[in-house]
C-alpha cells in the first residue's frame, strides 16, 4: 500500500513565497494544491520557472469570495493550509486600503472560519510580517515576538487583524493557527515593484544600455533582508512544531536601501551615483524606518537559522537579472518572458471538478 501523502493547500501559489513553498513541499513528498484567482493576465511565470506547474493541482478561488474558497478547501481536503495570499505591496496599500483590508484581513478570517466549520484539525499557517512593528523597536535595537506592534500602513494594519485572529482562534477553539512574523525576504523571483528586485533589474538593464536612470524613494530606510527559499524551510517547520505559535524569522542584520544599491551596482561594475535619482513619487506617506529581527526563538525551538548572507543575496539577484536580460538580447526566451501564459490555464480546475 502507498504511504499516505500529506495534502497541503497553498494560497498565493503564484507569488514569490507560494511558488518556492510549493517546490519545497513537493520535495517533501506532499500532494500540493494551489489557489489561483482570476486575473486578466495569468501569472504562472514563477511556477513555470521552477518547473512545477504540472506537478501541483491549481484550484480557482479568491480569498474574498467565500463560496469558491470554501469549495476549494472542502474538495482539496488539506492537512495543512499555508496562507501566502495577500495584497502584499505596502505602497499600494496606501492607494487601495480597502482592497488590502478585505484580502489581508477578512480574506484570512474567511479561511479560518471555513476551516472551523469544516474540519478544525487542519493546521493553518498565516503570513505575518515585520511591518506589524512600524517604528517600534526594543531597547537593544531589534524586534522580537515580545516587541509591541505599531503598524504604519494600511497593509500593516490589515496584517495585524489577521495576526490577532491566530491568537484568538487558538484560545477560543484550540485551533492550530500559527503565524510566521517574517522580515523582508527576496529572491530572483521577487516582484519587480519591491525595492530589491527593482534595483537588480535596473542594474541589469543599465548594464546592457536599456535604461538610463533608476528612480527610488527613501534611501535611508533599513531592512533585514533574507533569502526567500531559506524562509520557506522554516515556514514548513512552524507547522510541524508541537503547538501553534508565533515566530520571528529574520537574519538579525540590517542594511539601508542605499547599501543595497551600492552593492548591486558594484557587482555589475557600475558607479551608482551616475544613475540613481531620488524621486518623491516613490516615497511612502508614512515610512517604516528601521527593521532588524531577532530570530532567537526560531533558532532555539526549531533549530533554524538563515543560510544566505546579504552579499550573497544581492549577488544572486543581480546575476539572475543580468543573465535574464543577456538571454533576452540574444533572442532566447526565459520562462518569465514567455508570451503564452494563458495556455497554462489548462492546468486550472474548478473545485467542484476535483
Ligand atoms: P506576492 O509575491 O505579492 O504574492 C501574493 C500572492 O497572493 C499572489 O499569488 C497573488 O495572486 C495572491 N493573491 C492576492 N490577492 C488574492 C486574493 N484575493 N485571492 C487569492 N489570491 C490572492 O507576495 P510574497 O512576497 O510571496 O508574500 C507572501 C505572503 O507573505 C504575503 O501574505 C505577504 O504579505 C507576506 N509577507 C511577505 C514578506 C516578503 O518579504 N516577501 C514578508 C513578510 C510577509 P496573483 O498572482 O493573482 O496576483
Ligand atoms: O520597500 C524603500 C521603501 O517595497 C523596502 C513586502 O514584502 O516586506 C515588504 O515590504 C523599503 C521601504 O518592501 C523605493 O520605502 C525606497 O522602506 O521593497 P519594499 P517593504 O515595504 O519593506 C514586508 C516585510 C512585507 O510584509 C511586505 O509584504 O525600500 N524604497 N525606494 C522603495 N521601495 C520601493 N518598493 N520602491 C522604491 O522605489
Amino acid at each position: 500500500m502507498d504511504a499516505y501523502k500529506k495534502r497541503a493547500l497553498i494560497t498565493g501559489v503564484t507569488g514569490q513565497d507560494g511558488a518556492f513553498l510549493a517546490k519545497l513541499l513537493l520535495e517533501k513528498n506532499y500532494e500540493v494544491f494551489g489557489v489561483v484567482r482570476r486575473i486578466s493576465t495569468p501569472n504562472f511565470w514563477r511556477l513555470n520557472h521552477l518547473g512545477i506547474l504540472d506537478k501541483i493541482t491549481l484550484v480557482s478561488a479568491d480569498l474574498t469570495d467565500v463560496p469558491s474558497l470554501s469549495e476549494a478547501i472542502r474538495r482539496t481536503n488539506p492537512d495543512e493550509i499555508y496562507n501566502m495570499a495577500a495584497q502584499s505591496f505596502v505602497g499600494s496599500s496606501f492607494d487601495q486600503p480597502i482592497h488590502s483590508a478585505l484580502t489581508n484581513g477578512l480574506g484570512v478570517l474567511n479561511i479560518i472560519e471555513i476551516v472551523r466549520n469544516l474540519k478544525e484539525s487542519v493546521k493553518i499557517y498565516l503570513a505575518s510580517t515585520s511591518e506589524l512593528y512600524g517604528d517600534s523597536i526594543n531597547l537593544d535595537g531589534v524586534q522580537n515576538e515580545e516587541t509591541p506592534f505599531k503598524p504604519n500602513s494600511p497593509y500593516a494594519l490589515s496584517k495585524l487583524y489577521s495576526h490577532e485572529l491566530a491568537r484568538i482562534y487558538r484560545k477560543a477553539y484550540g485551533m492550530f493557527v500559527s503565524a510566521g512574523i517574517l522580515f523582508n525576504h527576496e529572491s530572483e523571483l521577487r516582484g519587480l515593484e519591491f525595492v530589491t528586485r527593482k534595483i537588480t533589474n535596473s542594474v541589469a538593464k543599465i548594464k546592457f544600455g536599456l535604461q538610463d536612470e533608476l528612480r527610488l524613494g527613501n534611501l535611508e530606510a533599513k531592512r533585514d533582508w533574507g533569502y526567500a527559499p531559506d524562509y520557506m524551510e522554516v515556514v514548513w517547520q512552524i507547522l510541524q512544531y508541537h503547538k501553534p505559535d508565533d515566530f520571528v524569522i529574520a537574519t538579525n542584520e540590517n542594511h539601508s536601501v542605499r547599501e543595497f544599491v551600492e552593492e548591486a551596482f558594484k557587482i555589475a561594475g557600475l558607479d551608482w551615483k551616475l544613475y540613481v535619482r531620488v524621486h518623491a513619487q516613490h516615497k511612502r506617506p508614512y515610512e517604516v524606518p528601521y527593521l532588524k529581527g531577532d530570530y532567537s526563538k526560531a533558532k532555539r525551538e526549531l533549530g533554524w537559522k538563515p543560510k544566505t548572507s546579504f552579499k550573497e543575496l544581492v549577488k544572486l539577484m543581480v546575476e539572475s537579472d543580468l543573465n535574464r536580460w543577456d538571454n533576452h538580447l540574444k533572442g532566447k526566451i526565459f520562462s518569465w518572458d514567455a508570451p503564452n501564459h494563458s495556455e497554462n490555464l489548462n492546468y486550472l480546475y474548478r473545485a467542484k471538478d476535483l
